[in-house]
């Protein structure tokens, strides 16, 4: 899959959701900082298309952008993590991510993005308890594997991906500084969204 252009649409937040009734989407979620915002500008061959910082908790609202003139969207959530100890905070976030899945009627695919450094934690399993529960399929990318040396690569993302639980072929190591990953990635994309909705 190429992506010819992509465009900013809107920033979403619970109060005032977009309802997007006519195209599906795919959705990007991890841990705050983990480079969520970095891949979809390396996706979309954008420098700064998705606002991205090196102060967790940048995103903070459900940005939506879309990809070949409507084709679909890239949907940018905020990441959890970052308000550690901050309840309200906790709560939002929480509520917001429920609104989000019970509202997307196409939601094809959700990339979840671990950064190749870290193991799984508590929050990155709450993410994939709520995949179960809304039947959401998804793959993973290990972000900023330019960090660790590259004949540890392959064995660390295997590692993680049997954390998850998640089949080898659903796991892509990805590097937005080297730009490394990004073929894989969109054709994986490519095959999700051909899959027709139930
Ligand atoms: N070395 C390296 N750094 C990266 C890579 N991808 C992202 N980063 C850096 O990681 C930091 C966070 O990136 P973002 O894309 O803003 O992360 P995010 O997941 O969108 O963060 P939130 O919006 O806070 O949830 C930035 O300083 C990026 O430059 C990568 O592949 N390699
Ligand atoms: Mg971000």
């Amino acid at each position: 899959m190429e992506i010819k252009n992509a465009d900013f649409v809107i920033s979403a937040t619970k109060k005032q959701p977009f309802k997007n009734l006519e195209k599906c989407e795919i959705a990007f979620v991890g841990r705050s900082n983990v480079g969520k915002s970095s891949l979809i500008n390396f996706l979309t061959n954008r420098k700064s298309l998705a606002r991205t910082s090196s102060t967790p908790g940048r995103t903070r609202l459900i940005n939506y952008f879309s990809i070949n003139n409507g084709e679909f969207y890239f949907v940018d959530l905020p990441g959890y993590g970052y308000a550690k100890g901050n309840k309200q905070e906790q709560k939002e976030w929480k509520e917001l991510m429920e609104s989000y899945f019970m509202t997307s009627k196409c939601l094809k695919l959700v990339v979840l993005l671990f950064d190749i450094r870290r193991d799984i934690n508590e929050d990155d399993k709450i993410m994939l308890k709520y995949f179960e529960y809304y039947r959401i399929p998804f793959i993973c990318v290990i972000t900023k594997a330019d960090k660790i040396k590259k004949s540890q690569q392959k064995l660390t993302a295997l590692k993680i991906a049997r954390q998850i639980g998640v089949g080898d072929e659903n796991v892509f190591i990805c590097s937005t500084l080297e730009k490394k990953g990004k073929e894989e990635v969109l054709n994986k994309m490519e095959q999700f969204l051909s899959i027709e909705s139930e």
